[in-house]
């Protein structure tokens, strides 16, 4: 009918030249507290961040010593969900264990 008509271009005249950035990544740190049992923290560690058992040990261990262990780097809506998981996991038992997340620098 109208050969005279142009379509809207679809694709666009340049590629961006650099690369879309990465995700923020954030940390889950677990903390001591005086109550929950050993053997707990790690099926916990377990559970919710895959670990093995000798690693589970290792992180709770490194927690009951110094007070706090980084324990993995997610981006942040898996950080905080896991962080939320493994404390209502605690909780449910009555106990306090704590599991918080921090921006990496
Ligand atoms: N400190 C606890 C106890 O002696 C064990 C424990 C370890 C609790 C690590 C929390 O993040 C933790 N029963």
């Amino acid at each position: 009918m109208n050969d005279t008509v142009t379509k809207p271009r679809t694709t666009p005249k340049t590629k961006a030249t650099t690369k879309p950035a990465r995700p923020p990544l954030y940390k889950v740190i677990l903390l001591n507290d005086d109550y929950t049992p050993r053997e707990f923290v790690v099926v916990v560690l377990k559970a919710v961040f895959r670990m093995g058992a000798e690693t589970a040990q290792r992180v709770m261990l490194t927690a009951h010593r110094r007070g706090a262990c980084v324990i993995a780097v997610f981006t942040r809506d898996v950080a905080e969900t896991k962080a939320k998981e493994a404390t209502e996991l605690g909780k449910s038992k009555g106990y306090p264990l704590f599991f918080t997340t921090e921006p990496e620098e």
